[in-house]
């Protein structure tokens, strides 16, 4: 029995009908470009979220969060645009979003229990969207895990009820990721298209014939708080709209990187011309990355993180001093590369460090924070998880 199961059958007075679970994740690279069209690298995390789950035959959506310590029960015939708030929109959305789609979606008892941290970046609510779009495929016949055309399609629905329901203007990276992602392999997703590579990326500390074996990628939740649903997330997504509609683009994506300078001269002010430029430099960054990867040049990788980073800093303007200071801290103690991940504004940050670099850094970052007076930030190594399933 997994541990969802024990607090379902305590809350609900009976066993769930089956366990299923779904990763936060990692951007590697092509950050803020999903929404652009553009390409992205992230990988699933070990850290899931459980969603233990029984059918009712009413439309009564009872949600249990261990974490919350609370039940909130939700009439799915209520759901709809900026309804429930918190985090129950989450829940209700993804069944708001199947209907929309057609399904024959009925009440749920639903427990959350979740290892990814919330509000550090590492998308908890995306996984927690496709924890329960996975049972609720499961348990009303919806076959959304079938393929990855399927999951693509399950994906886009949690992508909705993100949007339109919880109100969070966010591109499709973090669903698909979680959805569509491998063990021991990066997913390279092409938002335009939806065309997905899964580029091997075995991390760890052993020698190894991949080229990232004998590293290791530290993720650092800064414990400053992110939010998406802010204002400054959707700013970003307002200036990338206002500088293709400037260029007679239909996204930015189809700014050549070649012709960047001229592209940029002809927008209006200086602050598009940076978001725009972040942009395409960011999507060229993931090519070159996921070429850097297949020569097992990592060295190459680590210089792709750093720009990205002072590029998302610079131009992009969603770093954060916290950010800024577990990335140093982990370069000066010996990181190939070091980028803040996600949608930035706070949350965690990525370090790709040989093996036995990894206790120094971990301590540089914490003696940075410490003498600052900042909250102690927690750093932890990953490897590539594998995408949402049924568990039990
Ligand atoms: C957040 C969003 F949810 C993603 O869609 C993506 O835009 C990311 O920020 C930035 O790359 O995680």
């Amino acid at each position: 029995m997994t541990p969802a199961s024990g607090i379902h059958l305590e809350v609900f007075g009976r066993p769930p009908k089956g366990v299923w679970s779904a990763p936060g994740r990692v951007n590697l690279i092509g950050e803020h470009t999903d929404y652009n069209d553009g390409l992205v690298l992230p990988m699933a995390l070990p850290q899931r979220t459980y969603a233990a789950c029984s059918p009712r035959a009413d439309r009564l959506l009872r949600v249990h969060s261990a974490q919350a310590g609370a039940t909130v029960e939700v009439d799915l015939a209520s759901v709809g645009p900026g309804s429930p708030a918190g985090w129950t929109a989450y829940v209700a959305g993804v069944l708001w979003a199947l209907a929309q789609d057609g399904h024959d979606v009925r009440g749920l008892d639903v427990t959350v229990d979740s290892e990814v941290p919330v509000g550090a970046g590492l998308s908890s609510s995306a996984a927690l969207e496709c924890a329960v779009g996975a049972a609720a495929s499961d348990l009303f016949g919806l076959g959304l895990l079938a393929d990855d055309a399927s999951r693509a399609r399950l994906a886009a629905a949690c992508v909705r009820a993100e949007n339109d329901v919880a109100g969070a203007p966010t591109g499709g990276m973090d669903q698909s990721a979680s959805l569509l992602c491998r063990a021991d392999h990066a997913l390279l997703l092409d938002c335009r298209t939806g065309a997905t590579e899964h580029v091997p990326f075995v991390l760890g500390g052993g020698e190894g014939s991949d080229a990232v074996a004998g590293h290791v990628l530290l993720v650092t939740d800064t414990r400053a708080e992110h939010s998406l649903n802010d204002g400054q997330y959707a700013q970003r997504v307002a200036s990338c709209d206002a500088a293709s509609a400037a260029l007679g683009v239909s996204s930015l994506r189809d700014v050549d990187p070649r012709g960047l300078e001229a592209s940029l001269a002809a927008l209006p002010d200086d602050v598009l011309r940076r978001r725009a430029r972040h942009v395409v430099t960011e999507i060229a960054r993931v090519q070159a990355t996921v070429a850097a990867l297949r020569e097992g040049d990592l060295a190459e990788v680590g210089r792709l993180f750093d720009e990205s980073h002072t590029s998302l800093r610079d131009d992009y303007e969603v770093s954060c001093a916290e950010l800024d200071v577990s990335v140093e801290a982990a370069r000066s103690a010996g990181a190939l590369g070091a980028r803040m991940t996600g949608g930035g504004f706070g949350g965690s940050s990525i370090a790709l460090l040989p093996a036995d670099a990894v206790d120094t850094a971990v301590a540089a970052i914490a003696q940075a924070f410490a003498e600052r007076g900042w909250h102690a930030p927690a750093s932890f190594a990953v490897t590539a998880g594998d995408s949402a399933h049924r568990d039990a």
